[in-house]
């Protein structure tokens, strides 16, 4: 991490809801990986961008290549589940919404559901260790898979669904924006919907062939998703439209909004230029969150600090931000409850 954020940060209860995890590996689990793995010749510059570095988004995506070289098989997945997990408990996040996207591995045998299967471990060896976080996991497409891969991935995501007791509440759609398209994507993505998983999913992260892309979210809208990730240029003033601003509007569509990664991918030129006062000011539902902690060198309470000195956030507001994404998790409305009471007994410690 480059700077660490001040106590009122560290302590405000937070919940994160945008966690890559294999974009979210800190420097300590990578040392263990590329020790493990020491004939990879793979460097720490290889994996995270420092404090004042940039990359293009295409420049993002060659790291998460790297990444998966060093995490390939089980015993790597519970490990860096379990340690992903256990930093952000430590960073004051008490509900975590963790996505990955399940990989097979022919060289080391790994599966897609055995890929599932361990992420699930790594929660509930977290959970029985005590640590003091609710974690539920979101499966991933990958868009650059295609049709096929996005309906096979959405058919194992709807099995976890219901065998884990609620720890698999949903799908994600991610991946390099500039790649497929997501008109091809949408039978598996209904399927997913109607079988009850929630959908989050990545929308207008990047500008790029404008009216291809106004037509691939605006057609994702239609679904609706249950939350946006990013949704940078889905406003008329970033190259959007305001039919996408009313839709999103219209189903009070939650966004997950990730200010370190979208300037350190240079989707967004500064903090100052970020799409957050726009929906803030909107008074729409805007979750702060990381992405790619690892990667971008961040962690969630230096991202709610960034916020609050960009946009003259008080702590009160930044306390409401931080309620508000309760309301914004998959959980089950009981859970939501317990985590709304356990916000009431932290306030007055650290609303001093
Ligand atoms: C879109 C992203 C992303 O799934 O292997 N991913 N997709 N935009 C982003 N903005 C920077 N950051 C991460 O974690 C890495 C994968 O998450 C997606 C990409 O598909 C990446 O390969 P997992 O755990």
């Amino acid at each position: 991490m480059d700077t660490k954020a001040d106590i009122f940060y560290r302590e405000l209860p937070k919940v994160e809801l945008h966690a890559h995890l294999n974009g979210s590996v800190s420097f300590k689990t990578m040392e263990k990986l590329i020790s493990r793995k020491p004939h990879l010749n793979i460097e720490h510059s290889m994996t995270a961008i420092r404090s004042g570095q940039q990359r293009t988004l295409e420049e993002c995506f060659q790291v998460f290549k790297v990444v998966h070289q060093l995490v390939n098989t089980e015993e790597d997945i519970l490990m860096v589940a379990k340690d992903v997990i256990n930093e952000f408990a430590e960073d004051g996040v008490k509900y975590l919404e963790l996505r990955s996207t399940p990989r097979e591995e022919t060289k080391t045998g790994l599966t897609k559901r055995r890929y599932i299967e361990t992420v699930l471990e790594a929660i509930r060896q977290c959970q029985n260790e005590g640590v003091d976080i609710d974690v539920r996991f979101l499966v991933a497409v990958d868009r650059r898979n295609g049709s096929d891969v996005a309906m096979e991935t959405v058919k194992l995501a709807e099995e976890f669904m219901l065998s884990t007791d609620g720890l698999v509440v949903g799908l994600d759609l991610s991946g390099d924006p500039t790649v497929g398209h997501g008109r091809d994507l949408l039978p598996a993505l209904h399927r997913a919907k109607s079988s009850g998983l929630k959908l989050a999913l990545h929308l207008s992260e990047k500008l790029f062939q404008v009216p291809s892309q106004l037509e691939e979210s605006e057609l994702l809208l239609s679904l609706p998703p249950d939350r946006i990730g990013h949704g940078t240029f889905l406003h008329p003033n970033m190259g959007g439209a305001q039919r996408l601003v009313d839709q999103v509007v219209k189903h009070n569509i939650p966004l997950e909004l990730c200010l370190t990664s979208n300037i350190k991918g240079q989707t967004v030129s500064c903090y100052s230029k970020h799409h957050f006062q726009y929906w803030y000011q909107l008074g729409h539902p805007s979750v702060i969150c990381t992405d790619d902690k690892g990667v971008f060198c961040t962690d969630l309470s230096q991202e709610y600090q960034l916020a609050a000195s960009t946009f003259g956030l008080s702590h009160e507001d930044v306390w409401k931000l931080s309620v508000q994404a309760v309301d914004c998790t998959f959980a089950p409305d009981h859970v939501k409850h317990r985590l709304k009471r356990r916000w009431e007994d932290f306030k007055p410690h650290v609303l001093r």
